[in-house]
């Protein structure tokens, strides 16, 4: 079995990470097929939103431990290398993805996973699923973003106990702190999920791509400089098919159809 399965269903692009007998914990075969399955969501128009998970019962367990030898005589591992390589990329890629992406968090997601599942857009978990900021654990400082969508999500005071713990958070927990968007059943997960992550792409995906845009860079602006940076995306929002069938669909009191153009 491929360990990243991709399907293309009503505009959904849904990738689900596959290596449920490790917890869908990172090696460089998921790594590479993983952005490969983003770049195709950035480059194919029929792709309007992306919808991520995990089979079994995790949704990601970080960087597979297993592949690494750290026995006693054991050559030093830099890990800026993967850091380099394979997290930042991804996390960067997700980021900058110009269309909507939705995480359904099946179960535990754990170092780089839980920070994976941070640089969604929207996140949902089921009940049963819970945040780990595995790293202090095993001497390691939280990466994949942690660093910086903690503090931003959750607050300084949170952020530090969460990181420094790396104790188990729960979905219902994380969705009071503000960590994620809703924890749901688990037998409705999949549903809610697929179910958001269609009305998204029947949306309009410029606009949406703008709005992530806006959203990212307002975290390094002053407010002068968003208010500007508003200005220009707006400009190129109001430009789009889509504004004008949003406006029309509004005054003639009916349901708009966006093209995602
Ligand atoms: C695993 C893993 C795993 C392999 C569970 N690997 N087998 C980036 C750059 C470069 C290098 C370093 O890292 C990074 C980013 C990172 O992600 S660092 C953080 C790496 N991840 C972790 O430290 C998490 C380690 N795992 C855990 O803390 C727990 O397993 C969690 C909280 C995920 C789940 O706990 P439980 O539900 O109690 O399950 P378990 O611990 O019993 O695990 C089940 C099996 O999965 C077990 O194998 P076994 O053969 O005994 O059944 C684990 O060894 C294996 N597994 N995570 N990351």
């Amino acid at each position: 079995m491929s360990p990243v399965l991709v399907s293309l269903d009503a505009g959904v692009l849904q990738v689900t990470l596959n290596r449920p007998e490790k917890l869908n914990s990172f090696n460089p075969e998921m790594h590479k097929l993983l952005r490969q399955a983003l770049e195709r969501a950035a480059d194919e128009a029929a792709v309007r939103a992306v919808l991520l998970t995990g089979a079994g019962r995790a949704f990601c367990a970080g960087q597979d431990l297993s592949e690494r030898d750290v026995s006693p005589g054991a050559a030093p591992i830099d890990l800026s290398v993967s850091l380099g390589s394979y997290y930042n990329p991804l996390v960067r890629r997700v980021r900058e993805l110009p269309k909507p992406v939705v995480c359904a968090v099946n179960g535990v997601a754990a170092g780089a996973g839980a920070n994976l599942a941070l640089a969604c857009d929207l996140v949902l978990a089921a009940r049963s699923a819970s945040f780990v900021q595995a790293f202090a654990k095993i001497g390691l400082v939280p990466d994949t973003g942690g660093t910086w969508f903690l503090p931003r999500l959750v607050g300084a005071a949170r952020a530090a106990g969460l990181a420094l713990l790396g104790e188990k958070l729960a979905a219902e927990d994380a969705e009071r702190w503000g960590l994620i968007w809703k924890a749901v059943d688990d037998g409705r997960l999949m549903d809610e999920a697929a179910s958001l992550a269609r009305r998204l792409a029947e949306g309009p995906t410029r606009g949406y791509g703008l709005i992530k845009k806006a959203l990212r860079i307002s975290s390094g602006n002053s407010l002068d400089a968003q208010l500007d940076l508003e200005r220009d995306l707006q400009r190129e929002a109001g430009l789009s098919e889509d504004y004008r069938e949003g406006v029309t669909a509004f005054k003639e009191k009916r349901a708009p159809r966006f093209k995602g153009k």
